[in-house]
């Protein structure tokens, strides 16, 4: 370091300043995005140190505040962020954590047992990433304070008051300058806090929102645990047996904790986390929950007689057809790999939840014998489906790229076979299918008609979802396969546009087909390769120039616009009544068009809205829609 500077700075300060300065300059970096997700992650980061605090098992208590001028307080009835002098750098061990990269998660070495490390970018990126911060520490009977602006402390902590009470209150503004805008989602918080208090069980986290006049407010504990996270998972659905089956215990440092329940549609949800965290990729705890289950329910088949000896094993996927089940395991060190750093790798794990699953699930059978039958039961049922559905499958694989006679009759198909620049049009009806294949550009765009409605897959088997014409083609043209055969390579078109009408009907069509996609397909939706074409609904002319209208609510305000005098209008009133050309130059041309992308932003809450939509409780959907009616858009994205 410079001397001249040393004079002025110790070491330190500049190290922190240099730090600060980092995270200003790139804060994609430590927070992934300067948009709303990284906005929210920002949020998060405080809460996760109040919910490690809680984990090493000091506070029952987190409240997160949306305040009025939009700033966030996140507080807690921990143990309090320590504030003596911290020995080497010769200020509180607070400031230490609020100013220094990385001195977060670590610090302290013995008080935590379990740490949430995936996202632990710590406070100090908060505060920089802050217009001001300011914090307030109760422990060793004192309040103490501390502001700071831009991540520089304005003066050192003081003890302001007394108080019988410890705890950690963060209250920070997010720096309006680093973020787009500073717009939180409520839904989006409520969400992870209420999966935090599934997690933890106990404890009590609080959502207010104070932004409105008529003040929002949400409290989540659930003494269940992830208990009661499956029976949220399954409200909409019969759950069998009635409560979720339910193990928890620690082994060697490894603190397990398993519900399931099976229901009555098909799709197999496992959600599975570490310390808190999702690991969407799975891992050895998930892995070691899939080859207990499956061992378990064949020997107990097998003892049963319920699979004769001259008989296979029944497969895993047969036994879990229809589970619900979450994992959450905590551990000390956790190791995530995998491409998005969600995948659980510590080998030790998948022993440990293996044998406490052998011992506890085994005992659970042993207990409820009548239980134990009906799981068998099922997925002897499931697996003859599979046979059928397998002998389906068959006929909808494409063997190899050039045996085009396998593409179905229906699809009309492009000339390129460069997936990249393809697309396919699915199109509801005959006649609009008829008009799309005149009016599209032959070399790269498909269009493969649907005929009625297809077969709501949320109420039905795989084989008899196979069976369905109209799917077999869809799944033949878009080439991937689906479910364990999925492979994202065969994909023949990277659009996969879902065209109809703009009505009930056309939007009930929309619906099945997303939730095929969504059950069988789901890389399709996350990976973006999914859209809905925006079809016009109004055809206007006047003086030989031509609108067109997209939305119902465009056309009072238009119309008054150009006056009606002189002016011809055409009502939409589904796409077959669209000529090539108007098809053309409204919806297909990739110049002129608008096309919505389909976005998952919580699987979760995703599948509950298909359950919600598709499934067969009738009260959830007529709430949901009477919810929702106003905001219809939004449910498609
Ligand atoms: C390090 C050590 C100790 C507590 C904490 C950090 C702590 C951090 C945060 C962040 C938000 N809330 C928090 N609560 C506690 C333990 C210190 C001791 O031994 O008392």
């Amino acid at each position: 370091m410079n001397d001249k500077i040393a004079g002025v700075y110790d070491e330190h300060q500049i190290q922190v300043l240099e730090g600060l300065e980092a995270v200003r300059k790139r804060p994609s970096m430590y927070i992934g995005s300067t948009e709303s997700r990284g906005l929210h992650h920002l949020i998060f980061e405080v809460v996760d140190n109040s919910i490690d605090e809680a984990m090493a098992g000091f506070g029952k208590n987190i409240d997160l505040v949306i305040n009025k001028d939009r700033s966030i307080t996140v507080s807690d009835d921990g143990r309090g962020i320590p504030v003596g002098e911290h020995p080497q750098q010769k200020k509180s061990a607070l400031e230490v954590v609020l100013t220094i990269l990385h001195a977060g998660g670590k610090f302290g070495g013995e008080g935590y047992k379990v740490a949430g490390g995936l996202h632990g970018v710590g406070l100090s990126v908060v505060n920089a990433l802050s217009s001001w911060l300011e914090v307030e520490v109760e422990r060793e009977g004192k309040l103490f304070r501390q502001r700071y602006k831009q991540g520089i402390p304005e003066s050192p902590l003081k003890s302001v008051g007394k108080s019988a009470n410890t705890g950690t209150k963060i209250t920070f503004l997010p720096d309006g300058t680093i973020f787009d805008e500073i717009e939180y989602d409520y839904n989006l918080l409520a969400q992870r806090l209420r999966e935090l208090a599934f997690l933890n069980k106990g404890l009590k986290i609080q959502l207010t929102d104070r932004r409105h006049d008529a003040e929002k407010k949400d409290a989540f504990i659930f003494d269940g645990g992830i208990s009661s996270f499956v029976s949220f998972l399954n409200k909409n659905k019969e759950g069998f047996p009635p409560e979720p089956i339910y193990i928890e215990k620690e082994k060697e440092n490894c603190w397990t904790e398993i519900a399931l329940q099976y229901h009555t549609a098909y799709n197999e949800v496992i959600y599975s986390f570490a310390n808190n965290i999702r690991t969407q990729e799975g891992g050895t705890h998930e892995l070691a929950f899939k080859s207990a289950l499956t061992r378990l329910v064949n020997e107990y088949a097998r003892r049963l007689n319920i699979i004769k000896d001259n008989q296979d094993n029944l497969q895993g996927e047969d036994i879990r057809e229809s589970i619900t089940a979450v994992i959450s395991v905590k551990i000390l060190n956790p190791q995530f790999e995998g491409q998005t750093k969600t995948r659980l790798g510590n080998a030790e794990v998948r022993g440990i939840v293996e044998g406490i699953l052998m011992s506890e699930l085994g005992y659970y059978f042993e207990q409820n014998p009548a239980v134990a039958k009906l799981i068998c039961e099922k997925a002897v049922q499931a697996s003859r489906a599979r046979d059928a559905a397998r002998k389906a499958r068959e006929l909808t694989r494409r063997k190899n790229a050039l045996e085009v006679s396998h593409l179905p009759g229906k699809l009309a198909d492009c000339a390129s076979k460069d997936a990249s620049e393809s697309e396919i049009f699915i199109v509801e009806g005959d006649s609009a299918g008829g008009s799309a294949k005149q009016g599209r550009d032959r070399h790269f765009q498909a269009v493969l008609p649907l005929r009625g409605k297809i077969l709501n897959v949320e109420k039905a088997r795989l084989d008899k979802i196979l069976a369905n014409v109209e799917i077999r083609a869809l799944i033949t043209a878009l080439g991937t396969g689906i479910g364990d055969d999925f492979n994202i390579e065969k994909l023949r078109y990277h659009k996969v546009i879902i065209m109809t009408d703009a009505d009930v009907d056309g939007s009930h069509i929309r619906t099945l087909l997303l939730t095929f996609l969504f059950r069988y397909m789901e890389p399709l939706i996350s990976l973006g390769y999914i859209y809905i074409a925006q079809p016009p609904l109004y055809k206007i002319t006047k003086n030989k120039q031509v609108h067109y209208l997209y939305r119902e609510e465009e056309l009072d305000r238009f119309m008054q616009k150009i006056g009606r005098q002189g002016t011809s209008m055409q009502h939409f009133k589904g796409l077959g009544e669209m000529n090539p050309e108007q098809l053309w130059e409204t919806t297909l041309d990739r110049e002129s068009r608008t096309i919505l992308k389909v976005e998952l932003s919580d699987a979760i809450l995703a599948n509950d809205i298909f359950t919600i939509l598709m499934g067969d409780k009738v009260e959830p959907r007529r709430n949901f829609i009477e919810q929702h009616a106003l905001d219809v858009r939004n449910l498609d994205i």
